[in-house]
């Protein structure tokens, strides 16, 4: 559907904030430099098959000695903010005393990044967790949940005098269901009780992690950070499609924010879950504290999704239409469209025809105004949270000329316009969208697909580790200076200077 803002030059809000988002395992490297040691990544990354192409992120970015010149390049895009997160077996390696040189290396960046002018914006956990704590049960194991609070207060110790947003988790849908049951992201495990338990103590951790550092920081700005999407039925007239769609929506979306923005599970997804043990996992108190009042709700968004109670008549290349998600090792990496989840019965992911990124993944910029809107309503407009956009971005078979420069005039900086006008129109419709996260700064270890998939809005050159700006990262540099998304007909093969 065309929306309000689809063309013209589009004007935010003065204060709206500009940022551009990394993590740690993606783009550090150095992962055995002082005192670093093994994340669950470093040890799934070995495993053959696991990681596209054998990589790894030993160096990945080379990240961790060339911050300084990460800083004067997000500088010179304008960025008002950048989201990167800590590295736990930096911090405390195998999860355990803190290590003062791991701290070391963010207290650097952090007085880097201030002294450019742009806000840290850290988020304590992306997926790293030391391979040692996995070795005591992981995430499936409520204890974990106790060492990450103790971890974000180290954390926030060291660089609380000086970083005001502290985002606990990102994307705990991720790295409970996509990790412990689907398998596709470390450890690799394909339990549905072990997703179950992890997903609870994913939020458990949040929790504690949260009135921790309200506690000692009461005016930090508080938050946690969630993969969305908006599920649509593929026939909105078929009472089965709307209530696959819902279920989709129940075990993807509600899981993760009901309990932190409504206080408890919703019950559908009790009933989902109960099968695989999530009554055995919550105990009294855990709610409460799970839904110790945040500040913000960072909102990841990639695409929508279609969903049915009956598989596609044709499966194409991109949605893999498969009934419980768990890895197939002989296949791997696998996409998964159809979403892993503990109870995926009767949830089937249809095409749409939608054009695709290099993940597959359907481009469905409306979504993401229907998604804010919708969250603004029932979750974060009633408790007085405001909402940020961390993440959103697109991978695409970028080619690069002899300099090293990228035209991604017609794929990745589209997929940015349209989709921050989508922002736009679920500001104009009343949704409290305080900011916006490119994803990525840089092209960088894209998880279970290693360095083949590229999100960067500046390219990595990984032989050479140079750093080019694409021509979405030129334009984005002028939108976060002006805070305007210009007139798409301006932008269109226009030549778009570097300030
Ligand atoms: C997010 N899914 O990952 C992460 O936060 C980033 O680290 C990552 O690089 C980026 O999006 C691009 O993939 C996701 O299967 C991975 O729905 C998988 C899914 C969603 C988000």
């Amino acid at each position: 559907a065309p929306t309000s803002n689809a063309t013209g030059a589009v004007a935010f809000p003065p204060g709206f904030v500009w940022g551009a988002a990394t993590a740690a395992f993606q783009i550090e490297g150095a992962t055995a430099e002082d005192g670093r040691t093994d994340s669950i990544w470093d040890v799934f990354a070995r495993v053959p098959g696991a990681v596209a192409g054998g990589d790894d992120g030993a160096v990945a970015c080379d990240h961790y000695h060339r911050y300084r010149d990460d800083v004067a390049l997000m500088r010179s895009l304008h960025l008002g903010a950048y989201r990167f997160s800590t590295s736990w077996a930096r911090v405390r390696p195998d999860g355990g005393a803190p290590n003062p040189r791991g701290l070391a290396f963010y207290d650097r960046l952090v007085d880097e990044l201030l002294a450019a002018d742009i806000l840290p914006w850290v988020t304590l956990y992306h997926w790293d967790l030391p391979q040692a704590l996995e070795d005591a049960g992981g995430w499936p194991a409520r204890e974990t949940a106790y060492r990450f609070a103790d971890y974000a207060m180290t954390a926030h110790e060291a660089l609380g005098d000086r970083v005001r947003v502290w985002t606990t988790l990102n994307e705990p849908w991720c790295s409970s269901f996509l990790s412990y049951i689907g398998g596709e992201h470390a450890p690799g495990r394909t339990s549905r009780r072990d997703g179950v338990a992890a997903a609870h103590h994913l939020l458990l951790g949040h929790g504690l992690a949260a009135a921790a550092i309200r506690e000692v920081d009461p005016t930090a700005v508080v938050g946690l950070t969630v993969n969305l999407t908006v599920a649509d039925p593929v026939d909105p007239a078929n009472p089965a499609d709307v209530a696959a769609a819902a279920k989709h929506d129940g075990l993807f979306n509600r899981t993760f924010l009901d309990p932190v923005l409504r206080g408890d599970y919703p019950a559908d997804v009790r009933e989902w879950l109960a099968p695989y043990g999530l009554d055995d996992v919550v105990r009294d108190g855990d709610l409460p504290l799970i839904s110790t009042p945040i500040d913000a709700l960072g909102v990841n968004y990639y695409n929508g999704s279609s969903v049915a109670a009956t598989p596609p008549a044709v499966v194409d290349a991109g949605v893999t239409d498969r009934p419980d998600g768990v890895r197939d090792d002989a296949d791997a990496p696998r996409r998964h469209t159809q979403a892993p989840t503990p109870s995926p019965e009767g949830v089937h992911h249809h095409g749409r025809g939608l054009p695709r990124t290099a993940m597959g993944w359907e481009v469905q910029p409306e979504g993401l105004t229907r998604l804010l809107t919708r969250l603004h309503r029932d979750y974060t407009g009633p408790a007085g949270v405001a909402l940020y956009v961390t993440e959103n971005g697109a991978a695409y078979d970028d080619v690069a000329d002899d300099d090293g420069f990228v035209d991604d005039s017609g794929d990745r900086l589209a997929y940015l316009d349209a989709h921050l006008r989508a922002v736009k129109d679920a500001i104009d419709a009343g949704a409290d969208v305080r900011g916006y996260f490119a994803w990525s700064l840089l092209d960088n270890f894209e998880w279970a697909h290693g360095y083949s998939k590229r999100f960067g809005i500046v390219r990595t050159d990984y032989a050479t580790q140079r750093r080019t700006v694409k021509a979405s990262g030129r334009w984005y540099g002028q939108v976060a200076r002006t805070g305007v998304v210009p007139d798409a007909s301006a932008v269109a093969g226009a030549d778009q200077s570097a300030d």
